[in-house]
């Protein structure tokens, strides 16, 4: 299969990993838009948010333990996990990832 986060995963291309386990893989975003910005993503492939099943949910659950841990290595106790599910929410990867952002005060709601 064609998908850069699995070559990712396999180590076919080089990434700055900062954590992975037998479920998770989680490396640091090349285009970081906070001090921390880290992508983690399960190391079966699935496209996307709309392709969690009964089958492959529990891996949700996995990344979402490491995103805790991750952070508190990184040394934040704040940070916003963010998924974006297809094209017109700004899916450009195909390969299901959330981003672990921390180390900015953030925003919400309408401007
Ligand atoms: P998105 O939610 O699909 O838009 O996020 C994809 C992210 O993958 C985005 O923040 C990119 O900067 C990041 N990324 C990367 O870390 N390494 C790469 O080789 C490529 C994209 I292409």
């Amino acid at each position: 299969m064609d998908c850069l986060f699995c070559k990712i995963i396999d180590g076919e291309i080089p990434s700055t990993k900062v954590y992975e386990d037998e479920y998770v893989f989680a490396f640091n975003d090349i285009a970081p838009i906070a001090p921390m910005h880290i992508l983690i993503v399960p190391k079966v492939h699935i496209t996307s948010a709309n392709d969690i099943t009964g089958e492959n949910s529990s891996v949700v659950a996995k990344i979402f333990e490491a995103a805790g841990k991750i952070a508190k290595e990184q040394g934040y106790d704040s940070y916003r996990i963010i998924n974006n599910c297809g094209d017109d929410a700004g899916q450009t990867v195909k390969h299901l990832h959330f981003h672990l952002l921390g180390g900015v005060k953030m925003g919400w709601g309408p401007e």
